[in-house]
């Protein structure tokens, strides 16, 4: 993997994990327009290495740099100085990335350590989960810059919280802290301190990575693409993927190892 040359985002291979940290703490991580070409090149990277059964990494953790911050949104001092139409090329360049995130072949969490609002929300809600410090707040403070929702909140928010809460968040701008976005599912665990999160989601991502390479992706790609399916067309999608997944080496191996009562020896195929 090539990661040489990203000046805002710091990357650390830890085992199976992949660390990602926005690191432009002066301004609370903003994403500025540099910090969202280097996730351009990120996914790539990411895109190209896929499960790829030479790659010891199973899986991404984003985090923020700094003491008070995951991400605090887009840069508003950049986007103060754009054209309309630059605006919207910049939000859009951001949702692309947010969507290739979603469609990567390996598990990302987002680990929450301070400030997640306006695009920050939106980055963390890209990932498959959310785990958060006792520091995280989150919110879409958009509307008290007279602005709405522009790297996927609008939508992801909804499915994430859904609509009546998603509403009040966005229509109000309130910021909520941890015990909140427990509450409302937002966040599936709250930790401590900054060490026993990142600790955690390592952790979960060692378990992953336990497991078959291909058989996660399989569940990761059924699940994103079901998501707006009914129920009827949700099965189809699902039995599409079942199907798929019994034809791999992975599925043969695993109710071989069951059978045989062995451990399975997983080759990513
Ligand atoms: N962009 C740029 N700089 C920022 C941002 C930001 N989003 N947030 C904070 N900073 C900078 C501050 O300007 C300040 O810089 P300096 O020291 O040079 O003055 C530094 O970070 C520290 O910030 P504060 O002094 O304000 O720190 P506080 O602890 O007092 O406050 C807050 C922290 C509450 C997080 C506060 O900084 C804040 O409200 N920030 C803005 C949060 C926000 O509104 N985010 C949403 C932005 S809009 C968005 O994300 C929409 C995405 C879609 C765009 C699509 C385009 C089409």
């Amino acid at each position: 993997m090539d990661f040489s040359g990203l000046e805002n985002l710091v990357i650390e291979q830890d085992g199976p994990a992949l660390v990602v940290t926005v690191n432009r703490p002066a301004a609370l991580n903003a994403l500025s327009q540099a910090v969202v070409s280097e996730f351009e090149r990120l996914v790539t990277q990411l895109e190209m290495a896929g499960t790829d059964a030479k790659w010891p990494v199973r899986g991404v953790i984003i985090t923020g740099g700094g003491e008070k911050s995951f991400v605090a949104g887009a840069d508003i001092a950049e986007m103060n100085a754009m054209s309309p139409d630059q605006a919207l090329a910049y939000g859009q360049s951001m949702q692309a990335v947010t969507l290739r995130l979603e469609r990567l072949p390996l598990p990302v969490i987002a680990a929450v350590n301070g400030f997640a609002l306006g695009g920050g929300c939106e980055l963390a809600m890209a990932c498959d989960f959310i785990y958060a410090s006792e520091r995280a707040s989150f919110g879409q403070p958009e509307v008290n810059l007279g602005l709405v929702p522009g790297f996927g909140g609008s939508v992801r928010l909804q499915q994430r919280v859904g609509v009546g809460i998603a509403r009040e968040l966005i229509f109000t701008g309130r910021r909520i802290k941890v015990d909140e976005a427990l509450r409302i599912g937002l966040v599936n665990r709250a930790f401590g301190s900054v060490e026993e999160m990142l600790d955690a989601a390592k952790a979960t991502i060692a378990e992953i990575a336990e497991k078959s390479p291909t058989a996660v992706a399989n569940a990761k790609s059924a699940m994103h693409s079901m998501i707006h399916l009914s129920v009827e067309d949700g099965l189809a999608e699902e039995a599409r993927s079942f199907y798929q997944a019994f034809h791999t080496e992975d599925s043969k191996e695993g109710r071989a190892a069951f059978i045989e009562k062995r451990s399975p020896q997983w080759r990513g195929r």
